[in-house]
């Protein structure tokens, strides 16, 4: 059906078509329509969540002007566009950062106050889109905010899970997890009822020849499920260009329910056939860095990544191209490997549905897609079952065979005398069950492989995928550092840091080109702007304070040195060796003299982070902090000298808080496990030092900033595996001062001392796999040069300052730039209007 408005009425159209507001009085009056129109309310009847309501539904409205206008302009430019492929988008609050990127903040704020609120109050009825579990899914929704301020013709697919991260309680020490349900209220999505795509799972596939001897597979029967597209408008900073994040929600593809089961008085199993469908799309799995292999897993996988492909392939189709340009039309960038299934599909789609021959087809596919790698960890690998494939993807698993049989031909021909090489690189691990070996099905189907921070990226060339190098070659492998977005991180996060930045820099432009901040090197030695630089920092710290004491309540002293680690709870991350820094500090001033206490810094050290449900050992760390916490904060002794924090339920939100408030953060995980990490580049980029491993991005920030602004320490990389070697064949002594932490912990100072066996275990008699007896002498000694700068403020602010001046490299906008150019040879598509009504920069 012709739905297009025919020519003459077009007029009409453009009379009325929708402009959206850019001045005080246009926001108010759209604030107040909403409230009362939008929202059935009044002004004796509108309190913050209604104001909150009624302001989104505003910006929503300008911001889809907006994407209109984009979206029609990609569509006639007619160029190519990236699909960013990601299960994970960590969103966080969405009407701070549409304020800020479409540059109308203060025109709300005004309205706001005009109409009694305060834009504060507003911004915090919000509550975090968390469709991710941490760096993967941050970094996603970062990489969405660059790709839209640099115009880039870009759409994210992901998920619409309807209960995202759960949200994690303390409960006398212990993690417990509550649902996350967040689409109560969420003004920021636009349900498209008319995008609905049928996804097939399980049934059988037929093969025949046709008439003229061509194999031909139908996969049929089976069950069918709709995805129904939500559409989440993305807007670039600076810029009109908005951009859009599609997510798939599953919904049954009977309609309602079964009415026939329904009128023969069946009504439970009349409505379990919506249930299950619904099921698909119900919850975000909650690990980071750990696959499972659940089948329900699978299916929102193919799910997705089945209703993301039929949608890219219609928009193609619509050019009436022929197929062999599809790869200059569009880039699909593989966020890990848990899209890997649209390889196979972009495969069947080609040769089962579009009739094309299979060489034909697989040189498409590999132009097309590009795979980034995030963790060398061996957990963390995807493989699925090929019996669990076989029952619910069938014509999928046949594809993934015959991919794997010419893939194994062509090792052979080129290696013909390396039987071993075949089986190690065969896509299909020959074990009981078999398995279809994710990463290796992604490297084949993609022409870039990418790791995320320079170490990883060589990491991943010599170990796990050591032998695609040698297939492949060098070049198929290349690294392309994580970033983060200087307006979410650092405009968003720190209003006065920023301000304070772009008093000294010129305006706000180092938010778009954050290399000029090296601009503010020139401010190292200047006594007022260090002032303002220490203010900030200090009121940063009584803003994280206040919320401790709110949510803790504990009282911390804001002059004391805030010493932070935020992210999720992992033993390769150790936050058990910090604990275990804690605990020696407890003890060490627990003997110290009054005259010496007098000496020391004191210091808040500060927690935050989810531990999988599963992961006891992670569960066992959160509960051994929690439990220090309890004894050292109520120790006379100690007072003010050492606080211990463990802040609930950390997420975007409250990074937003945190981030700023740091004197030291802790990026601290065994050499060669943190394939990069993001929350170092955050830290230091609001002016904090880090201390830290030679791991993931740690090295190129000190590459960035110079060795003497970080405080490294402990083992490199490459000495890892001779240091686990020794530690199950040799003798393994334990460092003395952690062992006398362990003996404080069993004496049961920190309450049952059971409890926590697992965990002292772990390093005492299962061969420490995380080193962290071997890196607790350098780590303790680190943190006292830490405590001994920490005490010349002088030169400890010209160190953070030094810092940020050279933190450009971190953009998220360098990151994506560097992969349209290497990867997805995709050019940005700037609109004509350069800057975006409302920003005055
Ligand atoms: O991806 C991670 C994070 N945990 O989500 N990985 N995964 N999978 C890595 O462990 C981080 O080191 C990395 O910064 C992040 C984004 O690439």
């Amino acid at each position: 059906v012709e739905a297009s408005i025919p020519e003459p009425q077009r007029a009409a159209w453009k009379k009325f078509q929708a402009n959206g507001f850019i001045s005080q009085e246009d926001f108010e009056r759209e604030v107040v329509r909403h409230v009362e129109t939008t929202l059935a309310r009044s002004m004796f009847n509108c309190d913050e969540t209604a104001a909150y309501a009624a302001a989104s539904l505003a910006f929503r409205d300008r911001l889809i002007t907006e994407w209109n206008r984009t979206q029609q302009r990609q569509t006639f430019a007619d160029g190519k566009r990236v699909y960013y492929l990601s299960l994970e988008f960590l969103m966080g609050r969405a009407l701070d950062n549409a304020m800020l990127n479409v540059g109308l903040k203060d025109v709300a704020k005004n309205g706001l106050s005009d109409l009694g609120f305060r834009i504060e109050d507003i911004i915090d009825q919000e509550h975090d889109a968390a469709l991710g579990n941490g760096g993967l899914g941050r970094l996603a929704a970062c990489f969405l905010d660059s790709l839209a301020s640099l115009n880039y013709p870009a759409w994210g697919y992901g998920l619409r899970y309807r209960y995202g991260i759960f949200k994690q309680e303390i409960v006398d020490g212990y993690q417990v997890e509550v649902p996350d349900y967040w689409l109560d209220f969420n003004p920021w999505e636009f349900p498209r009822h008319d995008v609905v795509v049928d996804i097939q799972f399980y049934g059988n596939v037929r093969k025949y020849q046709d008439e003229v001897g061509k194999q031909i597979a139908v996969w049929e029967g089976g069950e069918i499920v709709k995805a129904v597209a939500y559409d989440v408008p993305i807007p670039g900073f600076d810029t009109p260009t908005t951009n859009n994040l599609r997510l798939w929600s599953s919904k049954a593809a009977s309609g309602e329910f079964d009415f026939q089961k329904f009128n023969s008085g069946d009504y439970e199993s009349s409505v379990a056939d919506q249930q299950r469908a619904e099921t698909i799309s119900a919850v975000l799995y909650p690990n980071d860095n750990l696959e499972r292999g659940k089948e329900l897993r699978l299916k929102q996988q193919y799910f997705w990544v089945a209703a993301s492909l039929y949608d890219i392939v219609r928009r193609f189709k619509k050019t009436k191209r022929a197929w062999a340009e599809f790869p200059e039309q569009v880039a699909i960038q593989l966020n890990d490997t848990h899209p890997t299934l649209a390889v196979v599909e972009l495969q069947r789609i080609l040769i089962d549905l579009e009739g094309l021959e299979w060489d034909e087809a697989w040189t498409i596919v590999t132009k097309t897609f590009g795979y980034t790698n995030h963790t060398v960890l061996p957990e963390a690998l995807e493989k699925w079952s090929v019996p669990l494939m076989q029952n619910l993807l069938p014509r999928h698993l046949q594809i993934i065979y015959e991919v794997n049989l010419y893939f194994l031909q062509s090792v052979e021909r080129k290696f013909p005398k390396e039987r071993e090489l075949l089986s190690r690189v065969s896509i299909i691990e020959e074990s009981q069950p078999k398995m279809v070996r994710m990463a290796y099905l992604a490297i084949v189907g993609s022409h870039k492989v990418n790791g995320v921070a320079e170490l990883h990226s060589d990491l991943i060339k010599t170990t796990i995928f050591k032998d695609f190098v040698k297939i492949f070659g060098p070049d198929k492998f290349t690294n392309v550092t994580n970033g983060i977005t200087p307006r979410r991180w650092l405009h968003q996060a720190n209003p006065r840091l920023s301000e304070l930045i772009a008093s000294k820099t010129g305006g706000i432009g180092f938010l778009k080109d954050l290399n000029l901040l090296n601009e503010l090197e020139k401010y190292v030695d200047d006594k007022e702007f260090k002032k303002e630089w220490a203010e900030i920092k200090y009121a940063n710290k009584v803003r994280l304070a206040k919320h401790i004491k709110t949510t803790t309540g504990v009282t911390v002293n804001p002059a004391a040195l805030f010493d932070i680690q935020v992210k999720r709870i992992h033993e390769y991350k150790r936050q058990q060796m910090n604990i275990f820094g804690v605990i020696h500090r407890y003890l060490t001033i627990k003997a110290m003299t009054p005259e010496e206490r007098k000496k020391l810094a004191p210091r808040v050290s500060i927690f935050g982070g989810k531990a999988a449900p599963g992961y006891w050992m992670a569960k066992t760390i959160i509960h051994l902090i929690n439990n220090v916490g309890a004894v050292v904060n109520k120790d006379k002794d100690v007072g003010d000298l050492l606080k211990v924090i463990f802040l609930e339920d950390y997420n975007v939100s409250k990074a937003e808080i945190i981030v700023p408030a740091s004197d030291v953060s802790e990026h601290i995980s065994t050499a060669g496990t943190e394939a990069s990490g993001t929350s170092n580049m955050k830290f230091v980029l609001n002016g904090g030092l880090i201390i830290g491993t030679c791991d993931g991005a740690n090295i190129e920030i000190t590459r960035e900033i110079g060795e003497n602004n970080i405080f490294l320490f402990g083992n490199l990389a490459e000495d890892v595996e001779d240091l686990r070697h020794a530690h199950t064949y040799g003798s393994h002594t334990l460092d003395p001062d952690l062992v006398k932490v362990f003996e404080e912990i069993k004496k049961g100072t920190f309450g049952d001392a059971t409890a926590f066996g697992a965990l002292t275990g772990a390093i005492e008699d299962h061969g420490d796999y995380y080193l962290v007896s071997d890196d607790f002498h350098s780590y303790i000694q680190t943190q006292a040069l830490v405590d001994e700068a920490y005490k010349n403020q002088d030169e400890w602010i010209s160190k953070t300052i030094m810092s940020v001046a050279r933190m450009g490299f971190f953009s998220s906008d360098r990151c994506i730039n560097e992969y349209a150019e290497s990867i997805w040879n995709v050019e940005p598509l700037s609109p004509k209007k350069e800057t975006a009504p409302g920003l005055l920069m």
